[in-house]
């Protein structure tokens, strides 16, 4: 075999200040992500470091809207002499979401879409002094440019990393859509054999021809060469070929697989046939594996049914925006295997490049897809754009093992346009159709070995009527029944539908899920809560369901954390609360049932200690509170044990036991115990008298008003609960009923954004038509805190379809004026709540009250038009 002189000659690249050693004939990449400047239009230059965008601080604030336009980013770059007869080039893995490359002031390139990478040679442009790279950024909205709109935020700015490439002017190329040049496939593979498919693009742009040698070789996990080949081409100057290598026979392949994802690496170089000089050097990951899908027994892998599980991903992070640093984001592929997942919807779009990478590392199975989400624009330019996303989508990840389903669209008809004009919308209809056939012929021809995917909501009929389930090999759908409607059961129902009405077309459930704000818990779950609580009964009945059914070949939870979603509102706006994880990557009990669920080591967990800080009512006559403790586990029975005493062993039910158990005032804790498997855990809980004369000493309190929901504020670590009727002795209120809002909503309490508060959940409920509140409190001073806020009325806001409330109809205004005394002092005198503080504001009113002569607390409210509203009271004992 010959000897390669690849690491003889070292040379050096300067680039700005840092030093690169690199091969003097091979390849060399250096990060770029340092000492940019950045600027938006009339704002100050600003020096920042990759990934960077713009938007990670006004998606949180309460001002609608974010900056969607241009902002520009500027670096030196210092190259030294000798890289001067070398092919330059800036690789760009994900800039949002139009952007032009100037080099010393000249246009060297540009790209549209947010999810790709792009690569721009600018050797052309540069003068080897002091260079300067300009990327003109725009993320305005672009009726050509897909995601039109969608239920997340559009970040713009150069969000992922970029490097500097040099090569030879001979060198595997880079115009093949950002791909390395080089496609692997795996014509066919069994246990005993298996053969490979190389497909290297190599060009010369130096300036005369040479003969090369273009060598493929393929190595095991232990770094062993297993097999090699090599063929000898004349590359004219000027001139691109296509090599194409076929490795016949490689005996007793490992298979990659979930459980055992064993990589091998293809390293391809081209080499100089006069000198054996490397010339360029690329490596690749090659998994050998086989898979189908069936429309009656699901998912196959290397011949064995697997059910694949999971959930989608999006790519932005707490506080970050999208501009999510590399160890996070493998982190977050680390966390859906943890969980026992073996699948990953990369959803709405293609992601950093490490995702796919960690995919095949950890034995993930993935689908990938570009965003053409919601709706479509009836353009040349669009259909262009759509076609191009795919196209780099495909080429850019065509080497990955962990790789199997290639899709294009989401939720298309969600609001079909023209819904006024019947004959328009078929138009539109038609062209929708057109364009899901384009994208799928395209995928088909250019990755014959994935399936073809398209990913429809849960509207049966006019996805079949318009024809868009005919076209796809696996339909997908995405299915909300117990969230935006109907029961979870009517899911099963669902699924039955598919299995009978399309019996031969394979499908997957690319998305089910229900929000869970993990601030919020209760004791009696109902549908738009946005309890954790009800979020595990859906979440348990959707397992069920999918797990007991061999034709569902998958189920992917939406979504394996929240995310950004600016214009969402509900309980914390701006987030879609949709995650097993938080979007600071804390896990909800959510989290713990799927790993209960899916997780093949033992399992057991006290989820219920996610809710470790709690105020509720002392059981009558009791110096503590019965409290529900929940476990999951995959063992069959579990005991639970407070402060030590046993409360009896268990048998799971669906992965869950429940316990009641005495908590009493301050610290208890628990542990469960399942052979050598344990967990524990303390909560923080505050008893409540149930009379105020109880032994319990009465401290404070916080009340939601409406309610059936407890709240934990975070910040201020206050811990609210749900209100009561009035009953004597202790507290409530006396009139009126929770807040239903207008228009039919079907939310629970409001779902607006309130402004003025980031506890928006102690705003939304609210008791209408309240009369009295009182507190049977002993004599003392006190501090008593009122919580109001107008929810009906105010600005009709932009329509997006996935607000809880979305039939985005004004709302008829309450004429509400009342007024309010406290131990029938006035205390607020005809208010207006909307006149003078606005919609959905936050309005706290403190005062302190002296109790005297036993009469306790008594809050009057005086309707003097409308109905007086109280949201939550708090009341707090000074002395
Ligand atoms: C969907 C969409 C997804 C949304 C999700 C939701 O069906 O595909 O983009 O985020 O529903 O939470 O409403």
């Amino acid at each position: 075999m010959l000897k390669h002189k690849s690491l003889l000659w070292v040379w050096i690249v300067i680039v700005s200040g840092y030093n690169c050693a690199a091969q003097r004939t091979g390849r060399a990449t250096v990060s770029l992500n340092d000492q940019w400047e950045f600027q938006k239009p009339d704002a100050q230059i600003k020096k920042v470091t990759l990934p960077h965008t713009w938007n990670d601080k006004d998606v949180l604030d309460d001002v609608p809207g974010y900056y969607r336009g241009i902002g520009i980013y500027k670096r030196k770059l210092k190259l030294d002499h000798s890289v001067k007869d070398r092919a330059v080039f800036l690789v760009f893995n994900g800039v949002a979401q139009e952007s032009e490359v100037f080099i010393n002031d000249k246009s060297a390139g540009r790209h549209i879409g947010s999810y790709t990478k792009f690569i721009v040679p600018i050797s052309a442009f540069l003068n080897y002094k002091e260079d300067v790279i300009e990327v003109r950024v725009n993320n305005r909205f672009n009726e050509d440019i897909p995601p039109l709109t969608a239920d997340f935020t559009f970040f713009g700015g150069i969000y992922r990393n970029v490097s500097l490439l040099i090569t030879s002017p001979i060198h595997f190329s880079q115009k093949e859509h950002g791909s390395s040049g080089i496609f692997i496939t795996t014509p066919s593979v069994s246990g005993e054999s298996a053969s490979v498919n190389i497909n290297s693009f190599v060009e010369n742009n130096g300036s005369s021809g040479k003969k090369v040698q273009v060598i493929s070789s393929i190595f095991n996990d232990s770094g062993e060469q297993i097999t090699s080949v090599s063929s000898t081409v004349t590359l004219a100057k000027g001139e691109k070929k296509s090599i194409v290598q076929d490795i016949k026979s490689i005996k007793n392949p490992s298979l990659w697989s979930p459980k055992n994802p064993y990589l091998y690496r293809v390293v391809t170089k081209i080499v100089d046939v006069k000198t054996s000089v490397v010339i360029d050097q690329v490596s690749n990951p090659l998994g050998f594996r086989w898979f189908k899908f069936d429309a009656n027994e699901g998912f196959f892998l290397n011949g064995k049914s697997l059910k694949l599980m999971g959930a989608s991903r999006h790519q932005d992070y707490e506080n970050l925006g999208n501009a999510t640093p590399d160890a996070l984001q493998i982190k977050d592929v680390e966390l859906l295997k943890t969980m026992g997942g073996n699948f990953l919807r990369v959803a709405h779009y293609p992601q950093d490049p490490l995702i796919l990478e960690a995919c095949d590392r950890l034995g993930i199975l993935a689908s990938v897809e570009i965003p053409v989400v919601n709706t479509i624009t009836e353009s040349e330019a669009f259909t262009k754009n759509c076609m191009n996303m795919q196209t780099e989508m495909i080429s850019q990840n065509f080497n990955h093992p962990s790789v199997i389903i290639w899709a294009y669209m989401n939720e298309i008809l969600l609001r079909p346009k023209f819904a006024d004009d019947k004959p328009r919308q078929q138009i539109y209809f038609n062209h929708v159709r057109e364009l899901a056939q384009k994208l799928d012929s395209l995928t088909r021809k250019l990755d014959p070995s994935r399936y073809t995917l398209l990913v429809n909501h849960g509207a049966w009929d006019i996805y079949n009527k318009v024809g868009l389930t005919k076209i796809p090999m696996i339909v997908g759908w995405n299915l909300y029944s117990g969230w935006y409607s109907g029961a979870p059961e009517d899911f099963t129902k669902f699924l039955d539908k598919h299995h009978k009405e399309l019996p031969n077309t394979p499908f997957m459930v690319t998305e089910y899920g229900a929000d869970a704000d993990p601030r919020i818990r209760t004791n009696q779950p109902v549908r738009f809560d946005k309890s954790v609580e009800y979020s595990m009964k859906f979440h348990q009945v959707y397992l069920n369901a999918m797990l007991s059914r061999p034709f569902v070949a998958d189920g992917m939870a939406w979504n394996l954390a929240d995310f950004n979603s600016e214009t969402r509102e509900e309980t914390m706006p701006h987030i879609n609360n949709k995650g097993l994880l938080t979007i600071g990557r804390q896990p909800k009990d959510t989290y713990f049932l799927y790993q209960a669920y899916l997780s093949d080591k033992p399992f057991l967990k006290i989820t219920s200690a996610q809710w470790k800080d709690r105020s509720a009512l002392a059981d009558s006559g009791k110096m503590v509170s019965t409290q529900n403790i929940q476990v999951a586990t995959n063992l069959k029975s579990a005991e639970l044990f407070l402060e030590g005493k046993s409360f009896g062993i268990k048998e799971a039910v669906d992965h869950l036991i429940e316990w009641k158990v005495p908590f009493a005032d301050g610290r208890n804790q628990i542990k469960v115990v399942s052979g050598n498997q344990n967990d524990q855990a303390d909560i923080n809980f505050q008893l409540q008298p149930f009379h105020f004369n109880d032994r319990i000493a009465f401290k404070d309190i916080n009340i939601l008003l409406g309610a059936k929901r407890f709240y934990i504020d975070n910040q201020e670590h206050e811990f609210w609960m749900p209100n009561q009727p009035y009953r004597g002795g202790s507290w409530g209120y006396i009139g009126g009923e929770p807040f239903k809002g207008t228009n039919n909503r079907i939310s629970y309490g409001s779902d607006k954004n309130i402004l003025g508060t980031e506890n928006d959940p102690v705003y939304q409920t609210q008791q209408v038509g309240i009369k009295q509140f009182k507190f049977d409190v002993p004599d003392g001073e006190y501090d008593l805190s009122l919580h109001f806020a107008e929810l009906v009325g105010g600005e009709l806001k932009e329509a997006l379809a996935y607000n809880l409330d979305n039939n985005h109809k004004k709302e008829v205004e309450e004429k509400r004026v009342f007024s309010v005394s406290i131990n029938t002092v006035p205390f607020m005198q005809k208010v207006n709540l909307a006149q003078e503080f606005g919609y959905a504001t936050a309005i706290k009113k403190k005062t302190r009250v002296t109790v005297q002569g036993g009469k306790g607390i008594v809050i009057d409210f005086l309707a003097i038009e409308g109905k007086a509203v109280l949201n939550a009271i708090q009341l707090r004992k000074v002395y």
